[in-house]
């Protein structure tokens, strides 16, 4: 056999649907890399004869190597930050006494309308690193701190960037219609024309998004406006998806769902109407444990109407300045088991194999399966649950990315 490199004396947490050990494992295995592909994989006793002198042999002491972590939602591209706010609302001020302070979502608006895009790029470079380092290899990365068509076109530019100048793969995401700006406040069908009309067609033009977003709130975009956005963004070629359900049930995730949206977002306030419909479409839900953590909501997403209607659960980050400044996807993990009560099986699930399915690239990562890419980790850990028991001792060991050895 010839490989570019093989792993031996580790467990492999497939998470391939086709295993129905739990985390689809294989112990005691081998795993063979070859044009940055997986070529083999198995328990080790079967490994084919292969000629050690010809090629890399690392050994993973016994640890574990999942597929390489998917963070599925984020907003990491931004200048700024808010943790003023955090302090004046643990003093007692409330939003609406920091929104009218200039605070906020714009404040992060304004940030990064005045940001330049190398400023943009170094932080989120530095972003980018943290989550790496961590184990993950693909990133979505969402607009929507801009408001106005130069600044969405800037961040998606340096999004784009980042995944140009970074072992991690980057996906990006429109999100014009993630809040009303100030010039707007009076005219939201008049912002909604320019995002459709102005801000879209430019995005599409420069190949800047993989996909569009909305959030779908009362405090943002009804459904009529989200439904013109989401067909706009559909038209011109774009995956969609939504933020919903997340403060009130709007009924965004019926309406994205009917749309065939890759996945809805949040969705604490999810009924099961919701739920079958996400279900009849094949949509994922993503839950973002992060966003409620830090706001402190009490609503808890319909985790047992997910599970009976067999919906693809994700989990992401969410990371954001004002609603989830935790730039960590392991920590997901975590918080999707304490505050959701997800098992540790599925969190892993929902940032690799599910993850990879709401960004509609499930047949080239998100498992570990011959002729997949290959982009694994290998883990520190005795059993795959540890990922989501602990944290703070960082067990990624080992980062492969597109076959390539990245992080040792
Ligand atoms: N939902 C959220 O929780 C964030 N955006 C969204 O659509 C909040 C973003 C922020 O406060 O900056
Ligand atoms: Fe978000």
């Amino acid at each position: 056999m010839s490989w570019d490199h093989v792993w031996i004396d580790v467990n492999l947490a497939t998470m391939d649907p086709n295993n129905s050990a739990a985390y689809g494992a294989i112990t005691d295995a081998a795993i063979a890399v070859k044009d940055g592909k997986i070529a083999w994989l198995g328990p080790r006793k079967e490994l084919p004869d292969f000629d050690v002198f010809s090629m890399p042999v690392y050994r993973g002491r016994g640890g574990w190597i999942t597929p390489g972590l998917i963070d599925a939602h984020t907003h990491l591209v931004f200048a700024g930050s808010r943790a003023n706010e955090f302090e004046m609302r643990l003093e007692g001020a409330s939003y609406e006494d920091i929104a009218r302070a200039g605070g906020g979502i714009i404040s992060t608006v304004n940030a990064c309308r005045k940001a330049e895009e190398s400023e943009l790029f170094e932080l989120g470079r530095q972003r980018l690193n943290a989550l790496a380092k961590e184990g993950v290899t693909t990133v979505e990365i969402k607009s929507g701190y801009g408001l106005d068509t130069e600044t969405e076109v800037k961040l998606l530019k340096v999004a784009r960037e980042l995944g140009r100048n970074h072992h991690v793969d980057v996906k990006t995401t429109f999100l014009g219609a993630h809040a009303i700006p100030p010039e707007y406040k009076d005219d939201v069908e008049g912002y909604v024309d320019l995002v459709v009309n102005n801000m879209l067609p430019k995005v599409i033009e420069q190949g800047l998004a993989d996909a569009a977003d909305v959030f779908c709130e009362n405090i943002a975009f009804n459904l009529a406006q989200t439904e013109k956005v989401l067909t706009a963004a559909q038209q011109a070629g774009l995956d969609i998806k939504l933020h919903a359900e997340q403060l009130s049930n709007m009924g965004g995730s019926a309406l994205a769902a009917k749309l065939g949206a890759k996945s809805v977002d949040h969705i604490e306030y999810l009924d099961e109407d919701g739920v079958k419909a996400l279900a009849a479409s094949g949509t994922c839900a993503t839950l973002l444990p992060g966003a409620y953590y830090f706001l402190r909501e009490t609503q808890m997403p319909p985790i047992e109407l997910l599970r009976k209607h067999q919906v693809p659960i994700v989990v992401a980050s969410d990371f954001n300045p004002g609603s989830s400044p935790i730039c960590s996807t392991l920590l997901m993990l975590n918080m999707a088991c304490t505050l959701f009560r997800l098992t540790p099986e599925e969190a892993l699930k929902g940032i690799t194999a599910n993850a990879a399915k709401a960004l509609g690239i499930e047949e080239k990562v998100g498992v570990l399966a011959q002729g997949m890419q290959a982009d694994f980790c290998l883990w520190d850990i005795t059993t795959p649950a540890q990922l989501a028991y602990s944290y703070g001792v960082n067990p990624c060991k080992d980062v492969v990315k597109n076959g390539v050895l990245v992080h040792q």
